[in-house]
């Protein structure tokens, strides 16, 4: 590429190469030829990937309720009838056995997930909504200076290119408030503009044009019930030249310039998944020809103020920089990093795309990020772009509270609530227990039973799981009416726990039975390898969680005072966390070994990370017995693995440890030969393939290394986990979430806090980790800690509203 030319592009669109933060722009230099390059945007309801070619540009469409499937009946009614007979083969340690009773007995009825392709069976997958192309008239004249970013400071998409004398400006946007793509597509030159517009998809799909309209409806399968119904709807508005609609298609002839909006909708009904809305299409409608009389400007100053005030919460600086980041692309940077170049920008740009990508796939109201958030230009998206919870779904919104965007977290709530309902009749079907439970795969169609393949498939602790998040929404904000309102689904789980566990015979121990340690198999002394066990650890540490956030919670509200002494009588009677001959965790309630030493799940190091039963200094022997875990599992795995990893040594508080796994999950994927975990060129978290649970996970873990709150006091800790590297040594944050409700912004020079200030959004007391040689004040400049020579934890009461300073 002509660096000239270039440069003159760059100047002709308004911008200086210096302009683009290397914090918070995607660049490339090239149109997308892969989804994997292509720029993500989103309102949480639609999403789009845009190419951004000059010559045929593809922008996949994606509404997060396109879903095929539908309500089923998957539980096998007679199923706990065979429970006694697999326990007793489980307390007589014949654990093949009880998995070939699960997998005969105990899985779902019907197909299940379709083995991970489920898009035309009841489970249904999660499906791109079709494609609007632009093709552009001149296909032959080449194009020079080609620029294209994504600015995550304003969620704006644009490509610049010159043709024929012409520059090229094309930015995409997604309005959060007003639910619309729209496409500015702008040319230096009069009359420089001519393109065919289409939408399509290649199955159950028909495109009209409708009074100058582009009109996309279908319906999606669902056996022989009716399938979702959705309708996407296009106009383009032009500023001179002409615009004709054919057979499924709208030409623009010599405009100037050109503005495209298209929105879309489903008939998913987020009150009751079980019934439909009306047909979506005169929604549609309603919405585009309710904004069709805005301009560009309208349009992108009415986004602005939906997404910038999220955006903006939170922000995280590294003073450092490197040559040359701000004008290199992406993929470059990502290959000069992994190379071990100096690029302390790179991973503060990965924290802002997470943000960035969780603004975009999760809304209130909506479904929660899936999979793939709600970026998946398949038909078969990989694993159904569903919502497995044994560890992807509650890995996407890790994030959320840390980094001031908990709100977004509703509709995970809303997601967890619809499951009661379901997850009781699995109860009953399967263990003829109270409450409810959900296992591994899930849908929004209520799917709660067991997976189709008992040893990845019957997991009972996923809902349980999930409850996680509705306790630590409550750590966080101490917002009570919310604690009320979920009280009972956190009951439920917890009540079909109680009421499943079983004595095994060595200890007396409570455990559950049967269950597996999320998709990891074992190899008894014998040489048996099964996955089906008698309480798996992390099945223990969770009902631990659960258990304890029920009886904390029974107490603030004042409710059930019996059940919550019954529920502490059982979790002291659980089977407890174990350290090995190695000297490492027990994954499973006996010393046995890995069936795979270097598995992606770790999930006996739950109790470290998300749970905090394990930590440094409460628990400082299993804390090293975790250590000791994860030096055995290795530092390689899938996306999201290498993800969590970065969250477990940051609460070990090994920062270089932590900074080690980030370059991992940074290395380079290239879309057309991925293999093993890392990015894309478009940072979409390479598990492979693209599974953006590890870009959230991975946002999660950096924000755990410069501020955690977790252990029982909630004391929160400043830069626990700060690499040595020299490009973390100096830096601000803020906007980061403590438990408790608190706000920390923080300044640090040399590796050492400078200043911090703690916003108290609810009084009560704060309990901080104070560095030596730094006092607190009050909102009056009151002293309320004074300096001392070591590191200590200072404990003081807060106003509602009042900031606190260490300095
Ligand atoms: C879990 C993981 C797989 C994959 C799938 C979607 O089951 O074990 O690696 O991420 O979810």
């Amino acid at each position: 590429m002509n660096h000239v030319l270039l440069t003159a592009a760059i100047l002709a669109a308004g911008l200086t190469a210096s302009a683009q933060r290397p914090d918070a722009t995607l660049r490339f230099n090239e149109p997308a030829a892969h989804y994997q390059e292509a720029l993500p945007l989103g309102n949480g309801k639609i999403g789009a990937l845009v190419t951004g070619h000059p010559v045929r540009d593809r922008i996949m469409l994606n509404e997060i309720s396109v879903w095929s499937g539908g309500v089923q009946d998957a539980d096998n009614d007679t199923a706990y009838r065979i429970l006694p007979r697999i326990r007793e083969s489980l307390l007589a340690g014949k654990n093949k056995e009880a998995q070939q009773l699960l997998q005969q007995y105990f899985i779902c009825k019907g197909q299940g997930s379709g083995h991970g392709s489920g898009a035309n069976v009841p489970f249904g997958a999660f499906q791109t909504l079709g494609d609007l192309t632009l093709q552009w008239k001149d296909t032959t004249s080449p194009w020079t200076g080609y620029l294209r970013t994504l600015n995550l400071e304003n969620a704006v998409a644009r490509a610049v290119w010159q043709r024929n004398g012409s520059t090229y400006t094309q930015e995409t946007i997604i309005s959060i408030p007003d639910n619309i793509l729209a496409i500015r597509i702008r040319s230096s030159r009069k009359g420089g503009i001519s393109f065919t517009a289409a939408l399509s998809r290649k199955e159950h799909a028909t495109v009209r044009a409708n009074n100058g309209l582009l009109e996309m409806t279908g319906q999606l399968p669902n056996g022989d019930q009716p399938g979702l119904k959705f309708a996407g709807v296009l106009q383009i508005k032009t500023t001179g030249g002409k615009q004709t609609t054919g057979d499924g298609v709208i030409t623009v002839d010599n405009a100037d310039e050109c503005l495209l909006l298209f929105s879309a909708a489903t008939d998913y009904n987020m009150n009751d998944y079980t019934q439909r809305l009306e047909d979506p299409l005169p929604r549609v409608l309603q919405t585009v020809k309710r904004l069709s009389g805005r301009t560009y400007a309208q349009l992108y100053a009415s986004q602005q103020n939906g997404y910038q005030p999220l955006f903006n919460r939170s922000r995280f600086r590294l003073s450092a920089t490197a040559p040359g980041t701000d004008t290199a692309s992406t993929p470059g940077r990502l290959a000069r990093y992994y190379a071990g170049e100096p690029d302390p920008q790179l991973p503060v740009l990965y924290y802002n795309f997470g943000r960035y990508l969780l603004i975009g796939s999760s809304r209130p109201g909506n479904l929660p990020a899936n999979l793939q958030g709600l970026w998946a230009p398949e038909y078969q998206t990989p694993w159904n772009g569903d919502y497995h919870i044994n560890i992807n779904l509650q890995m996407n919104y890790w994030l959320a509270p840390i980094t001031g965007l908990q709100d977004l977290s509703e509709p995970l709530h809303h997601y967890i609530r619809n499951l009661v309902t379901p997850g009781s009749r699995t109860a009953k079907a399967y263990y003829n227990a109270p409450g409810w439970v959900a296992h591994v795969i899930t849908n929004p169609w209520g799917f709660t039973s067991p997976g189709e393949g008992a040893d990845w498939g019957s997991t009972l602790t996923g809902g349980a799981w999930l409850c996680e998040h509705l306790w630590e929404h409550f750590r966080f904000t101490r917002d009570t009416a919310f604690l009320r309102e979920y009280y009972p689904v956190l009951k439920g789980s917890a009540e079909f726990l109680k009421a499943i566990l079983i004595e095994e015979p060595e200890h007396g121990w409570l455990v559950t039975a049967p269950s597996n340690s999320p998709e990891h198999s074992f190899i008894m002394p014998d040489g048996t390898r099964a996955s089906t066990a008698l309480g798996p650890t992390i099945d223990m540490q969770i009902c631990r969680e659960l258990f304890g956030a029920c009886i904390e919670a029974a107490r603030i509200l004042d409710a059930d005072a019996e059940w919550s002494r019954e529920l502490a009588a059982v979790r002291g009677r659980l089977a407890p966390n174990r350290i090995g001959e190695n000297g490492d965790l027990n994954e499973w309630l006996h010393d046995w070994k890995d069936g795979e030493p270097k598995h992606r799940h770790v999930s006996h190091a739950y109790g470290l990370h998300p749970y905090d039963e394990i930590t440094p200094w409460s628990t400082p022997e299993l804390s090293a017995a975790i250590r000791e875990t994860l030096r055995q599992r290795g530092d390689d795995g899938t996306g999201w693995s290498l993800a969590w990893k970065i969250n477990f040594w940051a609460r070990l508080g090994d920062g270089d440890h932590a900074l080690t796994l980030i370059h991992k999950l940074l290395r380079p994927v290239p879309p057309q030969n991925p293999r093993g975990g890392g990015s894309y060129p478009n940072l979409f978290c390479a598990h492979p393939p693209f599974q953006i649970d590890g870009n959230f996970g991975g946002t999660a873990g950096i924000a755990e290394m410069l501020l955690q709150s977790h252990g029982d006091t909630s004391v929160i800790r400043l830069l626990p986990a700060l690499p040595g590297d020299a490009g973390w040594q100096k830096g601000t944050v803020k906007g980061l979430h403590a438990r408790g409700a608190f706000v920390v912004d923080m300044n640090w020079d040399k590796g050492k806090i400078t200043q911090a200030a703690i916003l108290s959004q609810k009084g009560g007391v704060c309990r901080v980790l104070l560095p030596a040689g730094k006092s607190v004040a009050g909102g009056k400049g009151a002293v309320v800690a004074k300096p001392a020579n070591e590191t200590r934890i200072v404990e003081f009461e807060t106003v509602k509203g009042a900031k606190y300073t260490i300095q």
